[in-house]
């Protein structure tokens, strides 16, 4: 049964100036509202339109009665919309005072503000999409490379929801034969209970997987933060202009050019990857470069990727030694640039739990090598996140956390042989838990916190 809220309106493209900009409503009176203010050039009525149709005319500011702009009007009506309620969608021209006036009139006329997320909510609420197709949005929106788009749309498509609710069904099914057992005599358990353990354990895997998948697709999804490290000179600021193909920092053949860090964007094998040029490591000649290279050491702590620059032409120095025990049991890569000119280091060098990759940042020599080792540096040996279903973020991650937790109580239940009823409670605990995911357990805090991510308008 789809519920009509109160009648919510927002622009919904971009800011700005633009070929076409769309306002949207939605709720109870938007048909209605939209009729008034919309004068169709064929005289009809939009209120006595059909849904899913298109309508030409012009917006009225009914104090005046002067026309706002020239438009198409797109009518749904509920339940067959984004939001499942009656939806009008107004495409107008593209400028900032042609949207706000429009907005304006409609506000005038008893619509309110849509606050962030709010269509996308009410889509929510009325059933047509569940939570984790909801945070879906936000992802699709946000996405930076195709792969992390590719990995949303799957969400939105249900990917993650469906086995969710596979795992929901199997462990309502488990707490039912549960249940039916607590009136049982004692010596008839046995049998039961193995087939009961065995379904919760392959609800055990299922949900290890899916936390599993999380760390595989995180680094498409939230990207990589990575920071360029090394001593003055060795060619970080090169590094960083040959990765984003353009001369973003400043290089010079002086030791100690970097001061504040410079960062640009580069999509490497689908994953977004944050790199941070920073300030070279040697003995600070003045407070600015002193400032700098606390920054540097800032980065490593923050980065996830460390990629630590030695120069090859040269032997290994005390502020390389610094640099790389600075380093050590990080995810690090280590860069001997500058092999235009030789290598006097790699046989000296000590390290492991790292790769090694030679490049000249000047030549371009060894880029691709390096391009192809960053992604097996971050995702280890699992490279390709392949379609199966995995936790989208944080919140599903920890609900699944939680399940399995609330599971190995369960276990440790059945050994202890207590009863049944505490037995129960710990599988119901995890079906609750797993309902978070999806929204079928929910409370307002989840979804403010959730919603209050979207922006006005989605
Ligand atoms: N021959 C050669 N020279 C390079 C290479 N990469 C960088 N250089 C040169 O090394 C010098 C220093 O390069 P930068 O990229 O500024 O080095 P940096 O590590 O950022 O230096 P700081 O910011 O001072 O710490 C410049 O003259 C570069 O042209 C390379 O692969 N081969
Ligand atoms: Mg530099």
């Amino acid at each position: 049964m789809v519920h009509q809220e109160d009648t919510i309106c927002a622009i919904v493209t971009p800011q700005g100036i633009g070929g076409i900009s769309v306002i949207r409503l939605s709720g109870r009176d938007a048909i209605d509202i939209a009729s008034r203010l919309f004068h169709q050039k064929s005289g009809r009525p939009l209120s006595e339109a059909q849904t899913h149709t298109l309508h030409y005319g012009d917006i009225i500011n009914l104090s005046s009665g002067e026309k706002i702009d020239e438009v198409l009007v797109s009518l749904m009506r509920s339940p067959h919309s984004f939001t499942c309620e009656d939806v009008v969608e107004v495409s107008c021209h593209g400028g900032p005072l042609v949207t706000s006036g429009i907005l304006e009139t409609f506000l005038k006329e008893g619509t309110r503000l849509a606050e962030p997320g709010e269509f996308t909510k009410r889509a929510f609420l009325n059933g047509r999409i569940d939570l984790a197709q909801a945070e879906a949005v936000i992802d699709i929106i946000r996405a930076r490379t195709e792969e992390g788009l590719r990995c949303a749309l799957w969400q939105l498509d249900g990917k993650l929801s469906n086995e969710i609710n596979m795992l929901h069904d199997d462990m309502a099914g488990a707490i039912a034969s549960l249940e039916a057992y607590i009136d049982f005599p004692e010596e008839e358990l046995g049998v039961a209970t193995e087939d009961l353990l065995g379904r919760v354990q392959s609800v055990i895997t299922r949900i290890d997987r899916l936390i599993e998948g999380y760390y595989r697709w995180r680094p498409f999804r939230e990207g990589i933060l990575t920071t360029i490290v090394g001593r003055t000179n060795v060619g970080k600021s090169s590094l960083l202009n040959t990765l984003i193909g353009e001369e973003r920092a400043i290089v010079t053949p002086h030791p100690g050019t970097t001061r504040d860090i410079v960062d640009g964007m580069i999509n490497i094998g689908g994953i977004p990857l944050r790199l941070l040029d920073t300030a070279g490591l040697r003995m600070a000649t003045n407070l600015a470069e002193e400032e700098g290279i606390r920054r540097m050491y800032h980065t490593v702590e923050m980065a996830e990727l460390i990629l630590l620059i030695l120069d090859g032409s040269e032997a290994l120095t005390e502020e390389d030694r610094e640099i790389m025990g600075r380093t050590t049991g990080r995810k690090r890569v280590i860069v001997i640039n500058k092999i235009d000119k030789g290598d006097r280091i790699t046989k000296d060098l000590d390290v492991k739990n790292a790769p090694v990759v030679r490049i000249s940042a000047l030549k371009g020599e060894g880029i691709e090598a390096l391009k192809n080792t960053i992604p097996q540096r971050i995702l280890g040996q699992e490279m390709r996140w392949e379609g199966e279903a995995v936790a989208g973020n944080l919140r599903h991650k920890a609900a699944l956390e939680g399940a399995r937790k609330e599971l190995d109580n369960f276990f440790e239940s059945v050994q202890q042989r207590r009863p049944l009823e505490i037995q129960a409670l710990h599988l119901r605990g995890a079906v609750d838990l797993l309902g978070e995911i999806t929204g079928t357990v929910t409370t307002e805090d989840i979804l403010d916190r959730i919603f209050s991510e979207f922006c006005i308008g989605k």
